[in-house]
């Protein structure tokens, strides 16, 4: 039964329904009997696997076809009117064929199957930051991981009224036919289509569909900004407590910095730190001239491999109950999960994530398909189990800023930290962020691409106005948030990591905050400010950068070194992207900063 009189909904409904003309159409309520029932179902009919419930409660398996692993960015279209409002670096399709493409795809598609309808909200209900959705899809795992990622239900369409407005979401899994997968974006009707694809970031449509792409889209009109920024707070020993919002690509560790645990000596001298937001921040200025940021999300979408009670105790914590996990391993003995890198020990016997037997004296961890677990294998986590969720997740006016950091995967130049002279010249710094490809998307891993804030897949139209809106809000703040640039993958001529990473980005971090307290020095270099090998506290550090090879100042100098003729160019590729890729509409400032670089470079 329709659970609300808004017309709109009604109608959009009603047309979906016409279109992919389903046996049945469920409208998600948000109760945890309804819940309860479709994960049975789920069950029932092998969509997903349930777990040991002593060990995992309320947990559960999903595997994707082989072919549905990854976000798909070649096949995500913005489809706007005017193919210049796209810009250069989203793939456009022309609305009206991309309607017509899709609709054809999807007709008839949920015959034989059940609508369900999903009203949710990204941002707390209630506060002037959140923005409702409805999602229909014929998908239960869709269902399930919504009601994780998001505010979901009833309450929504309360919310909504009799009349109020909302982004639509079309999801239909059809046939997983990657030929025919496409995930169109309309930004000027407020409407997103997805088929063809079963796999997180393409059908959870409140994520990268939604929180980013359209968001993007509406934060540049009505005067906000859409981010794809983990949000963490740190208590210093005084008590006071100082947010940074940090922007890096997909699966390069901003859950592992969201939810950072500080190395001892910091814990006992009072410092903390707790999570906000792990993948998307909306920002506002707020009454006080300060940028303001909340997580639109309730849950987490993480990256397994990799994650384990080292790296990321925290992460391994909020899974450990009411979770989905997707293409990891199944340990047959205990019916509990695994993932390379969660413990040393291989299990015994396992299921790969294709559904297939694994035979771990195969297992070769250079060669991903020797692998148990896909390397884009997810668990999607409620928030509320992270035990350093932050006491202002919910707040409905959100954290202010005192730092933005910037990051991405470079194995040479960039310097492990490094401060912008003022908000323009960090938008520059932004705008040149460039890193290498992970799995997170589908197509060759390690190649170095140009990524401006992180946001590249993500964009909701032309990258050009996208930095002009990053420099429009500069002029409205009064009280700027200061903006960093930190590499945590620096590597030796051997390939190895020079920085240990993880807890001990806290003493990065540390520095940055002091910054912006004028509390702690740097040196002023061609690219902005740098520590001083002095200025990062190394007490207590313990890590070796090869066997025997233990971390010293002098390998902390080398990663705070700015080498001038790398820079230099650095600085005449970007110059290549801006003239080549960007074009015409790079704000003027943005080509002052990038002039003052060369210069700075050839001092
Ligand atoms: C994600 C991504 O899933 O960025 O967060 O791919
Ligand atoms: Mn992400």
């Amino acid at each position: 039964m329709a659970l609300t009189g808004n017309k709109k909904v009604l109608s959009f409904v009603e047309e979906s329904a016409e279109l992919a003309q389903p046996d049945k159409i469920i409208w998600i309520d948000g109760s945890k009997a309804q819940i309860d029932a479709l994960k049975e179902q789920a069950v029932k009919s092998g969509e997903l696997i349930k777990l040991n419930e002593k060990l995992l409660p309320d947990c559960y398996l999903h595997r994707t076809k082989v072919n549905d692993v990854a976000r798909v960015e070649d096949r995500t279209f913005i489809c706007t009117k005017k193919r210049e409002d796209a810009g250069p670096i989203n793939y456009w399709m022309d609305p009206k064929q991309a309607y017509e493409l899709t609709r054809e795809i999807a007709r008839g598609s949920m015959k034989g199957k059940t609508m369900y309808v999903i009203p949710y909200s990204m941002g707390v209900v209630g506060s002037d930051f959140a923005k409702i959705g409805i999602e229909v899809t014929d998908s239960i795992y869709v269902v399930l991981n919504m009601n994780i990622m998001t505010r979901m239900g009833k309450k929504c369409l309360d919310a909504l009224g009799k009349d109020g407005d909302f982004i639509k979401g079309f999801h239909a899994s059809c046939d997983i036919d990657p030929e025919k997968r496409y995930i169109m974006h309309f930004p000027e009707d407020n409407t997103i289509i997805s088929v063809n694809s079963a796999y997180g970031g393409n059908v959870l449509l409140g994520k990268k569909c939604f929180a980013l792409r359209i968001a993007s889209w509406l934060g540049k009109t009505e005067g906000w900004m859409a981010e794809h920024m983990l949000i963490l707070g740190v208590t210093f020993p005084d008590g006071q407590k100082k947010y940074v919002a940090a922007a890096f690509p997909s699966a390069c560790g901003k859950t592992n910095l969201a939810m950072l645990i500080p190395p001892k000596h910091y814990l006992k001298k009072g410092y903390n730190v707790e999570c906000v937001g792990d993948d998307i921040a909306w920002i506002r200025v707020g009454e006080d001239g300060r940028l303001w940021a909340v997580n639109p999300e309730n849950g987490f979408f993480g990256v397994a491999p990799g994650t384990n009670a080292h790296s990321n105790f925290n992460a391994l914590e909020s899974t450990k109950k009411g979770t989905i996990f997707t293409n990891v391993a199944l340990n047959t003995d205990d019916m509990t999960v695994w993932w390379e890198g969660l413990t040393k020990e291989l299990p015994e016997h396992a299921i790969d994530w294709t559904g297939k037997p694994w035979d771990r004296t195969k297992f070769d961890k250079k060669d991903k398909s020797t692998c148990s677990a896909h390397p884009n294998s997810r668990f999607t986590a409620p928030a509320e189990n992270c035990p350093c969720i932050s006491p202002e997740f919910n707040s409905l006016k959100g954290v202010p800023l005192s730092a933005i950091i910037f990051g991405g995967r470079r194995a040479s130049t960039t310097p492990l930290v490094y401060q912008s002279r003022d908000w323009n010249h960090g938008v520059f710094v932004g705008s040149a962020m460039s890193s290498e490809t992970t799995a997170a998307a589908a197509g060759a891993t390690g190649v170095l691409r140009h990524d401006p804030m992180a946001m590249k897949p993500f964009i909701g139209y032309h990258v050009g106005d996208y930095l002009g809106h990053w420099i429009e809000m500069g002029k409205k703040i009064k009280n700027p948030p200061k903006i960093f640039n930190v590499n945590w993958f620096r590597q030796d001529e051997d390939g190895n990591f020079m920085w240990p990473g993880f807890g001990d980005n806290m003493r990065v971090l540390e520095w940055i905050l002091k910054r912006c307290d004028g509390t702690v020095g740097a040196e002023e270099t061609a690219i902005g400010f740098v520590p001083r090998a002095e200025d990062i506290d190394l007490s207590e550090l313990d890590y070796e950068i090869a066997d025997g090879r233990p971390f010293t100042r002098d390998d902390l100098k080398t990663i705070l070194t700015v080498d001038k003729e790398k820079w230099a160019k650095e600085a005449e590729e970007l110059e290549g992207y801006y003239k080549g890729t960007i074009k015409d509409r790079i704000p003027k400032e943005l080509w002052a900063c990038l002039e003052k670089l060369k210069a700075n470079c050839n001092k």
